[in-house]
Order: C-alpha cells, then sequence, then structure tokens
C-alpha cells in the first residue's frame, strides 16, 4: 500500500483540504471529509498487501458498508499540515465485512484514528446512498459566513434557504434541494449523525447552528462546490445586513423562471408562485 500516497485520491484530497485551510473553513482540527473510494481505484494498490492493519472498533454496526474502501481525515488532524503530510493525517479505511469495525490499510503512521465525526459521515454515507447511489462523499467544515449567518438569521430552514437562493442567482441551480437545519448539539455524538442523517434523506447540505456547515455529493469537487456556494451566498447575505438589509430581491417568480431555465426541482412548498 506504500505507493497509495502517489494515488490520484490522496492528491485531489490534499489539494481540497488545503484549499479549504486557505478559505478559513478549518481553523486548528476542524473540520473532517470521508470519501467512499470505489474498489476498482484500490486494487491497484492492493498487490501484495499482506493484511497486516490496525483494527479499530466501531460505536455502532454499519453493515451497509461493510468492506467498502473510505479515505478519510484523521481525529485531531490539522488541514493546515493535510498537504505537507498526508500519511500522518489521511487514512484509507475499509470497513470490516460484520460493519462492527475498520481496518487501517494506509495512513494515520503515527497512531491517529479515523475522525471523531466519522459515527456521523458513516450515518450519513448510508443515508445518501439509499437516495443516491452515485454518492461517495461527506465533507464538513466551520464556513465563516455560514456560522454566522446562524446567530443572525432565523433558524427556519424553509426561510433561512429562501435568503440564501435571494443572494446569488445560481444558488437554487446548486442546491434546490434546499439547506437542512438541526438545533445545537454536541459534537462527535450519535445524536448529531442521526439528526443530519434525518434531514440527508431530502437534501445534500446541513447547517450546524454555532458551529459549521456538513455537505453530501457524488465527488470532491461537487461536494465541496456545494459547501463553497452556501458560504459564497452567506457571505453576501453578512454584506448585505452591513449595508442596511435588502431593498430588493430576487422574486419567488423569477426564482421558478430560473429553475424551469436550468431544469432543476426546486424543493416543494418553497416558492410562492401565483399566490396572491
Ligand atoms: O474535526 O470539526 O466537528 C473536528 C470537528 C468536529
Ligand atoms: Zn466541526
Amino acid at each position: 500500500m506504500e505507493k497509495f500516497i502517489d494515488s490520484p485520491m490522496v492528491k485531489s484530497l490534499c489539494n481540497i483540504t488545503n484549499v479549504m485551510y486557505n478559505k478559513g473553513w478549518d481553523e486548528r482540527n476542524g473540520g473532517n471529509i470521508s470519501w467512499i473510494i470505489d474498489d476498482d481505484k484500490v486494487a491497484p494498490f492492493l498487490d501484495g498487501f499482506t493484511g497486516n492493519t490496525r483494527n479499530i472498533a466501531l460505536p455502532f454496526t454499519v453493515e451497509a458498508l461493510a468492506q467498502r474502501y473510505l479515505l478519510v481525515t484523521g481525529t485531531g488532524k490539522y488541514f493546515k499540515n493535510i498537504k505537507a503530510d498526508p500519511q500522518d493525517t489521511l487514512g484509507l479505511i475499509q470497513i470490516a465485512a460484520d460493519g462492527k469495525s475498520y481496518d487501517i490499510l494506509w495512513g494515520f503512521v503515527n497512531g491517529a484514528h479515523a475522525t471523531s465525526e466519522l459515527p456521523t459521515h458513516l450515518m450519513n454515507h448510508i443515508q445518501r446512498l439509499a437516495v443516491d447511489e452515485n454518492h461517495r462523499v461527506i465533507m464538513h467544515c466551520h464556513a465563516t459566513h455560514t456560522i454566522a449567518m446562524t446567530f443572525a438569521h432565523e433558524l427556519d430552514e424553509k426561510a433561512l434557504t429562501k435568503t440564501l437562493w435571494k443572494m446569488c442567482t445560481e444558488c437554487l441551480v446548486v442546491f434546490p434541494d434546499g439547506i437542512g437545519v438541526i438545533p445545537w448539539v454536541v459534537p462527535g455524538t450519535e445524536e448529531i449523525g442521526q439528526l443530519t442523517a434525518e434531514k440527508m434523506t431530502y437534501c445534500r447540505s446541513v447547517l450546524w447552528p454555532f458551529h459549521g456547515v456538513f455537505g453530501a455529493g457524488q465527488d470532491l469537487d461537487e461536494t465541496f462546490g456545494l459547501i463553497e456556494t452556501i458560504e459564497k451566498a452567506a457571505e453576501v447575505y453578512t454584506y448585505v445586513q452591513a449595508q442596511g438589509g435588502t431593498k430588493q430581491e430576487i422574486s419567488d417568480e423569477q426564482l421558478s423562471a430560473l429553475a424551469q431555465g436550468f431544469n432543476v426541482e426546486p424543493k416543494a412548498g418553497y416558492l410562492e408562485v401565483g399566490v396572491k
């Protein structure tokens, strides 16, 4: 497995975590990513692999992900350091056949293991795979303006989604499914995982108030792009508020025309079109 460090997967994860760090979204050990890697992408690196690994127990059974490979960020590791030292900060894990533990096949060379949010990630991978077989990535970070908005804006999902849709024209096209919002919960718990996974039945992004954002997607770029677009809209919202608030806005009719033009389906019941 030594050559896995040169794989396109490790390179992509190094690059994206570096971009996220430079955006200020991952101070200290903030943020975590897990990426389901298809078997055919791991197979070339398994040649001569002895099966000599560390095994880590999971707090609950994840049979739905049995034997799947995931490339994950490590607990306590800093996004700042991933690019310079991927084999310390990242790990390729494989969920055991009984779903009760995982093996570390590559990485975490200094004794670390997967992110403290792994249980939450696994629950959400299972949920997203149930609605989209091409789902692969879970990404969490502390996007600054998005966190700020959870103090300044009401935490109603519909109201918050619509505010963001109206901050930049293309938001509706990027997240027509809207944004989920859960109550404040202690991070790293099964509770935060379950509450987030309930939202992930119908949307790919969930806000954790006063903490950050949790996103899902089919690949790293798409998931990053989703969070980047939410954060951009939240940044515009910050400036609009600082400049004294909204004097004019994109109407629901205009959002509806946008959805038709881009062939996306806005979350049902969110747009009031033709309502007097
Ligand atoms: O990885 O961001 O939510 C540290 C965190 C926990
Ligand atoms: Zn966090």
